[in-house]
């Protein structure tokens, strides 16, 4: 009896270890599993040839090796000497073969490109791997093992890749006490404490994983910012991280507390045209050079949500900005100056109610709008800023919302590069509980069309410097990690890491590309499963966008945790901080005046991209709300009124997410428990959420289009006041606030 209990015991133990808890993320390497595909691997890979001594070659060729002996289940030795079979992997400067593989195809790698090759030496087939630089050699060996996990043939590769966007970057709103604002997986994976002696194995590993999606730059701190992450000591810890990520290519950069010279450095001002403020942040920039060669620079967030900056001494951005600009020169170091900022104007609430019940009152339309904000402030300084400030742009006018038109700025600043500013922490989509897969958000940005010199301006061309000819260029995605064993708390949060990281190396992927290469890597490769949940990632997003803030609604989240439903919200510190000042809704209908007759938000917009939005009666749908004040009676395309087609839109939502918990449900066979049953316990909350969306925000409209809720829409099972009631006061996310 005692020998059964131990053997259930050390089972039990030994499924706990196997089970696939998703640290591994998509480097997971395993076994490949089709044999047909095994044996074809087998015989074109027989050896490695990898020259070189460098940290980043040593990495390249340890991957490789470690990596192809447990996908191909045998050891694939690295030798000296090309032969049939061999992966030639190198630089000009590592490899002689490389050097004249290079010369004889003139391939334009640039600094971090590659190219994947199968050729010939001595007659015999080999493969190559080749790049100008070693961390281009690191990026072609991640590619090549990724084709083998993928199951991709390798007769006949020629792969030549080059990055969309030069800097691209994780944002990590991490505080020093290690709480994440915005983060829903656990706590900061930074443990300042116990840097700079006690390396994590966790940032070695982060740097890989980011490695392998070509992501080449980390901030690591909190926009809202502590200006002790600048003392000497901390720096000290910073150093420390940045050594572990150099060889994986990775550049450190840190946000920068506008007011630290005053905070820690003993000044009575932090004036950004007083010399000795100037020459502080030099003797800064001098001090973290010593530390960190290659730092990046700093993330600034300046005169936005209370924190300093350079208005609150007369200044404007263009003097903050540059005074760092001047400071990191030197070091080849940039500012990246974030535009997610607010009319300090708009800073007392009664200010815009008055407005709003002028407005009600029918006597004049509130110019005021935060829409406007970012150009507004930005569109002047355009030319005016030194030629290593990249100006941060959220990729919509508000903040990160389920779906919004893009920020009108992109386009509208011909002489500053923008870098974009995407979201994976999913703030207002769910947080780590919902599945939501953002690479079709981040593409019907990208891929948008400004119009700023004609057809064909997307978005992306504006980020890629290629449209203005900017010689500098950065993305960069607030990160979702934290140190949950999963990294990102929910499974599928994995895939909006990996696809931020994929679209910055390479605009032109499709979303059902990366959900394919994401899914085939860290679960399986077999078609159906992988069909099915492309299927679901691909629904998600639509699906979120439905159950919450469905044909251009926006921010009706809770105010200050932006959990759950709360359109009725009008008590926020600030006017902008309330649902009600974005949906005004009211007894004619619902939506925010955006056009020529409202705020006029429009006109920041080229005429053709305007032509989109600024009619109700040809509004795309998606974007209705967002730009007009719609009558509960407008007819849609559906035939249905506004009023029917919100309350189906509502449903629908919920349906999908059903749909989804049905098609999971149906993959059982092909997952590991413990994937299949994390992933399930998710989406069943989330389609409770989904339920609570809907029947919250129906019957609060409701009170205003006094319509009924159509046939075909379940009706809520609890009465307004009941959603009103909800209260969560440790919803997460927000603890770490300074
Ligand atoms: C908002 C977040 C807030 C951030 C702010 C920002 O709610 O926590 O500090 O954006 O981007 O989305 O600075």
């Amino acid at each position: 009896m005692k020998k059964n209990i131990v053997t259930v015991i050390v089972l039990l133990l030994c499924i706990s270890v196997l089970a696939e808890d998703g640290y591994r993320l998509w480097l997971r390497y395993d076994k490949i599993s089709d044999p047909a595909v095994l044996k074809s691997y087998r015989n074109h890979i027989g050896s490695i040839v990898l020259p070189g001594s460098s940290a980043t070659l040593s990495i390249a060729r340890n991957e490789l090796q470690d990596n192809l002996r447990t996908l191909l289940d045998r050891n694939i030795p690295v030798v000296e000497k090309i032969k049939g079979k061999s992966i030639v992997a190198g630089t000009p400067a590592s490899s002689l073969f490389v050097r004249q593989f290079l010369e004889e195809r003139n391939l334009a790698l640039g600094e971090e490109g590659y190219a994947i090759y199968t050729t010939t030496a001595g007659g015999k087939n080999i493969i190559v791997i080749a790049a100008q630089n070693d961390i281009g050699v690191l990026y072609g060996v991640y590619s090549f093992l990724k084709l083998l996990q993928t199951q991709q043939p390798v007769q006949a590769l020629n792969i030549k890749t080059v990055p969309s966007v030069q800097r691209r970057m994780l944002n990590h709103w991490d505080n020093l006490n290690r709480t994440v604002e915005r983060g829903y997986a656990g706590a900061s994976i930074w443990n300042w404490h116990t840097l700079p002696d006690y390396i994590d194995k966790r940032y070695i590993d982060y740097a890989r994983a980011n490695a392998s999606i070509g992501i080449n730059g980390t901030v690591l701190t909190n926009v809202n910012a502590n200006a002790q992450s600048l003392t000497k000591e901390y720096l000290i810890k910073a150093k420390a991280l940045a050594d572990v990520f150099r060889p994986y290519g990775i550049r450190v950069y840190l946000t920068a507390r506008f007011s630290a010279p005053v905070e820690i450095g003993g000044l009575t001002t932090a004036d950004p045209l007083e010399p000795e403020v100037q020459n502080w942040w030099k003797e800064k920039c001098k001090e973290i050079y010593s530390y960190i060669p290659d730092f990046g620079g700093f993330l600034v967030k300046a005169n936005s949500e209370g924190q300093p900056g350079p208005q609150t001494y007369g200044r404007s951005h263009v003097e903050g900005a540059n005074m760092f600009a001047e400071a990191l020169e030197p070091y080849a170091g940039i500012v990246i100056w974030r535009a997610f900022v607010y009319d300090v104007r708009v800073q007392k609430k009664d200010e815009h109610f008055e407005e709003g019940k002028k407005e009600a009152a029918g006597e004049s339309i509130a110019a005021a709008d935060r829409f406007k904000q970012a150009y507004a402030e930005f569109k002047p300084f355009d030319g005016q800023f030194r030629s290593n400030v990249l100006i941060q742009v959220k990729n919509g006018p508000i903040d990160f919302q389920p779906r919004e038109p893009f920020s009108p700025l992109f386009g509208a600043t011909p002489q500053t590069p923008l870098t974009m500013e995407f979201q994976m922490t999913l703030e207002y989509l769910g947080q780590a509980t919902h599945l939501v897969y953002e690479a079709p958000l981040f593409k019907e940005v990208l891929d948008a069309d400004t119009w700023a010199k004609g057809e064909g301006s997307t978005v992306a061309r504006v980020i890629d410097g290629s449209l203005f000819q900017h010689k500098i260029s950065g993305t960069a995605g607030v990160a979702n990690i934290g140190n949950e064993r999963n990294w990102t708390g929910h499974p599928f949060g994995q895939a909006n890491w990996y696809a931020f990281g994929r679209l910055a190396w390479n605009d032109q992927l499709t979303s059902e590309e990366i959900a394919e290469e994401w899914i085939r890597q860290t679960f399986s490769n077999q078609p159906d499963f992988v069909d099915a949940v492309k299927k679901i990632m691909m629904a998600s997003r639509e699906a979120v966008v439905n159950y919450m803030t469905p044909l251009g609604l926006h921010h009706i989240m809770g105010t200050g945790h932006h959990y759950g439903p709360a359109p009725w919200v009008d008590n926020g510190g600030r006017a902008d901080w309330n649902p009600v000042y974005y949906h005004r809704a009211d007894e004619k209908g619902i939506g925010f005046d955006r056009t020529a007759a409202g705020s006029n938000a429009i006109a920041q917009y080229y005429p053709q991209v305007q032509a989109r939005w600024k009619d109700v009666n040809t509004c795309e749908e998606d974007y209705l709300l967002w730009f007009h004040h719609v009558s509960w009676l407008h007819p849609m395309k559906s035939g249905r009124t506004l009023w029917d087609e919100l309350c189906f839109r509502y449903q629908q939502g919920v349906d999908t997410v059903r749909w989804m918990q049905d098609t999971w449900n149906a993959l059982q066979p092909y997952l590991d428990r413990q994937q299949f049953e994390q992933v399930k316990m998710l989406l069943d909350i989330q389609e409770k959420e989904a339920m609570w969306w809907r029947n919250a925000c129906l019957l609060y409209f409701q009170t205003f289009s006094k319509r009924p809720i159509p046939d075909g829409v379940e009706k809520p099972d609890h009465d307004l006041e009941y959603y009103k009631n909800l209260r969560f006061p440790y919803a997460p996310g927000i603890g770490g606030r300074l």
